[in-house]
């Protein structure tokens, strides 16, 4: 049962009751405000400040209203106390925070308003802000785009994550090759979140396990070796059209008071300080890897730093309103985004065993009732795995209980499949071999009441191939929610002109909120004035330009981008060989062909992991290839290709709204979702695409015809490698390769690795396969961009049918069908 604050309830009300006179948005309030902050918080006279500091003001001003709308929706959600969700996730990828929580609060024109009074211009403070890079790709940028959608959809939930002082490196080419640069993005304040210096909680780490009677019953006890402190951070996080805002908290490490205090005593104090400080490393440093787990006890230390913060704060609060745990289930649903968290599993199952004392059976059936799963991998190679050696020293105590979770199922499956050793072995959560390794997604199928996949083509894989000894014995556990972005970001703030026009056609602003709207697009696809105002929308390629420096490139050409972290699976070298393939073929061409030639100005951008020789390798193989087509005055406008460094969310908002065609090429099967078609595709812009992960749904969406398909489908692959170097591939492949392994380009010795892995037989991810009709479906996009009309049509009618790949989707079927959590609207 909830206890009853009668004191604070009347204090609450009363709060809610004075609210509007609480900070108003006025201009001359707003004005006092920034100036306030410019003078007692950046601590700048108010006669003398420049932009940077204008920013820190400005930002301080609307973080104030943030936190006064926080405050409240907190006082809600403990009035009402309803079941909250829990979202785990290592990694989010939030970008810049100043233009998006504006829009969402619905001050942008106030305060835009009053900077322009005091002399300044909000977009150029905007650009002030550094991007939050605490993610590497998909997965971070996905958590961001929900968090947006649990709070505008009045969800009561709490993000959980790290606050790495170093987020993603910063990609620095020099002479078209790769470096990394850490990202110290703290170095200029950050004035979006709040230390909490009193919600702190001791994490322990290594030790031993020892027996103890309480009360006659036997238990474990952990005496830890180490103990760190996690300071919690907290970053509201505004809904957009309602007054919600949530919260995602991340944990920093700070040095423990009770850490290995015997020490000072002994003369080495500056030694022992020194040890004691670093403590810090655990939350400093992302792991720059996007697919691969390094099994480093750094990484494993971080992930447990994490969650056991997160689950002492969780079960704080819900100690605060019950007396015992019955309800546990009914109040609390933690989500784990990916297995990078599970560990949370066994950290439950430890607090609520040795330290409130529930006994086995009572515990287990929470632990199966509360968490759920959503994975974002598509092969098993990549599923995580930690070595049993470190994880039996690190986190004594997990292991045993991870075992004896183990031992349970085991037993348990051996009656419901009888003695087939080599499925128990699949199965089982601990893999024998050399080196024992926990296997940390069938842990979490193991417990989790729910595993979902990104997409439906996903899905099926799981069931079919990665997981499907588990669907086979629990196939109602298995379920898909298709990824989705936020429209919020992805239009109102990146795209502004197009968020205007989509609202006049549709004659309302409702969409930001309700996106199935934006399917009335499609009543006016063939308007001649609607195509009028969007073709002009599309030639509005100025800040795209802008980006791409000192190229010169012609507006009217296909502006055609290419933007994601390098792997092989996503084939940017495909791209590269076909741009190849056209500078070539360009160069046969006599002039009267040339003049039918579309313009191209081809952008790649994206991160290579830092130990991914290949992926570099293709990085570098895109800049000599730029090198000789920029530089090649035969060519002309015909074709350029520009490498944009350092894509991250603002690179990405910058580039988006200005293009026409954007390629997703994994080879089919690969890509679990893909969630930036989905951004390009809101934008109107025109899909080149394998029909791979979310792209399938999104043909069922926009049509067939809308879209520029391509390549193996997922059923055709198996067959395809199984033919190995009998596999045909036409001609131009050949002779692009070979253009690059005799030296056309440079560095022939450098590439030739590069191109072995594309020779047949060896040719893993299909590139030379899938050329052929790679190149056709390039000719299609060239063919349908002369046709202005149809062109803007296509555009339209993908915008129209975007709606299905918002997060606000994605997040109300989590909601309802997962997490069976319920909006929980403060009052405004
Ligand atoms: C990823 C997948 O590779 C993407 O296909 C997916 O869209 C994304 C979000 O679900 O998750 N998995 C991963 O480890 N990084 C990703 O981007």
């Amino acid at each position: 049962p909830r206890l009853e604050f009668g004191e604070e309830k009347i204090k609450a009300e009363r709060m809610f009751g004075l609210m509007d006179v609480f900070l108003k948005n006025d201009p001359l309030s707003l004005q006092k405000d920034i100036l306030d902050h410019v003078e007692f918080t950046v601590a700048k006279s108010r006669f003398n400040f420049d932009d940077f500091e204008a920013y820190h003001a400005l930002a301080h001003s609307v973080r104030d209203r943030l936190i006064e709308r926080w405050h409240d929706t907190q006082i809600h959600f403990n009035r009402k106390g309803p079941k909250r969700l829990y979202f785990l996730s290592l990694e989010f990828l939030m970008g810049r925070s100043l233009s998006n929580t504006v829009i969402n609060l619905g001050v942008r024109d106030q305060f835009a308003d009053a900077l322009s009074q005091l002399g300044f211009e909000f977009e150029v403070l905007a650009e002030q802000e550094g991007d939050a890079c605490l993610g590497n790709g998909g997965l971070a940028r996905l958590s961001a785009c929900q968090m947006d959608s649990l709070a505008t959809l009045d969800y009561p939930a709490i993000g959980y994550g790290l606050r790495y002082q170093y987020g993603l490196f910063r990609q620095v080419i020099l002479d078209g090759f790769q470096h990394e640069q850490p990202d110290y993005w703290l170095n200029f304040g950050n004035p979006w979140e709040i230390e909490r210096v009193h919600i702190t909680y001791p994490v322990k780490f290594y030790g031993t396990v020892t027996d103890e009677v309480l009360n006659k019953e036997k238990h474990k006890v952990w005496v830890p070796g180490e103990v760190v402190e996690a300071v919690a951070y907290d970053n509201p996080i505004p809904g957009y059209g309602t007054r919600n805002t949530i919260v995602l908290r991340l944990w920093a490490a700070k040095p423990s008071d009770q850490h290995n205090m015997e020490s000072y005593n002994t003369g080495d104090y500056v030694d022992a300080v020194v040890n004691r400080q670093r403590a810090e490393s655990i939350s400093s440093i992302l792991y720059p890897d996007d697919r691969s787990y390094q099994g480093k006890e750094l990484q494993l230390k971080q992930r447990y730093f994490f969650v056991s913060a997160s689950v002492q704060d969780i079960i704080r609060r819900f100690k605060d309103t019950h007396k015992n745990f019955n309800e546990f289930p009914e109040k609390v649903a933690l989500q784990l985004n990916d297995t990078h968290p599970s560990l949370a599993i066994a950290e439950v199952m430890r607090v609520l065993l040795d330290e409130e004392h529930l006994g086995w059976n009572r515990a287990w059936d929470i632990i199966c009732k509360i968490f759920s799963y959503t994975t974002h991998t598509v092969s098993s190679e990549a599923m995580e795995k930690i070595p049993v050696d470190l994880m039996g020293s690190l986190l004594p105590r997990h292991l045993q209980i991870i075992y004896d979770i183990n031992f349970n199922f085991m037993e348990k499956l051996k009656k419901m499949i009888g003695l087939d050793y080599d499925r128990l072995a699949r199965m089982s959560i601990v893999e024998e071999g050399a080196v024992k390794n926990i296997r940390m997604a069938n842990l979490s199928i193991i417990c989790c009441h729910t595993v979902n996949g990104v997409s439906r083509l996903h899905l099926e894989l799981l069931k079919t191939k990665v997981f499907r000894d588990f669907y086979e014995l629990w196939p109602h556990k298995f379920h898909y929610k298709t990824n989705g972005v936020t429209q919020r970001r992805w239009i109102v703030v990146s795209n502004p002109s197009l968020c205007a026009l989509i609202s006049k056609w549709l004659g309302t602003e409702a969409w930001i909120r309700d996106i199935d709207l934006l399917i009335g697009l499609r009543d006016h696809a063939t308007n001649a004035e609607l195509h009028q105002e969007w073709k002009m929308e599309l030639c509005n390629d100025l800040m795209l330009v802008c980006t791409i420096g000192n190229v010169q490139v012609s507006l009217n050409a296909m502006f055609d981008v290419h933007t994601k972290r390098i792997h092989e699976y996503k084939r940017q070298l495909l791209n590269i060989l076909g741009i190849i393939h056209r500078y070539d073929s360009i160069k046969n061409m006599n002039k009267n062909d040339r003049k039918k030639v579309v313009p191209r100005v081809c952008i790649i951008s994206g991160k290579a992991a830092p130990g991914y020789e290949i992926a570099k390798k293709i990085i570098k193989l895109c800049h000599v290839v730029a090198e000789k087509i920029n530089n090649d005055n035969d060519i002309g406008d015909l074709l350029k290709l520009v490498f944009i460094p350092d894509y991250n969310v603002s690179v990405a908002e910058l580039v988006i709204p200005g293009a026409d065609l954007s390629q997703h090429l994994s080879t089919a099967g690969h890509e679990a979702s893909g969630t930036s078609s989905m951004k390009f595709l809101m934008n109107g812009c025109l899909l080149l695409a394998t029909e791979d992960g979310s792209t399938i749904e999104m043909i069922e969406e926009v049509g067939r015809e809308n879209m520029f398909l391509f390549g193996a489908s997922v059923n055709d692959v198996p067959a395809l490698r199984e033919k190995g170097p009998a596999l045909k591939v036409p001609l131009q492949f050949l002779r692009v390769v070979r253009m690059i392994r005799d030296g056309h380009f440079g560095l022939k010795d450098y590439f030739k690795s590069l191109c072995d892995k594309i020779e047949t037989g060896n040719d893993y991810f299909l590139v030379g396969a899938d050329f052929a009709s790679y190149l056709e479906a390039q000719a299609a996009a060239d063919k349908a961009f002369v046709d202005e009309d149809r062109w803007t049509q296509m555009s339209i009618l993908c915008a129209a049918g975007s709606g299905k790949f918002s997060s606000d989707r994605t997040i109300q079927e989590y909601a309802e069908k997962t997490w069976g959590i319920q909006p929980c609207r403060c009052p405004s």
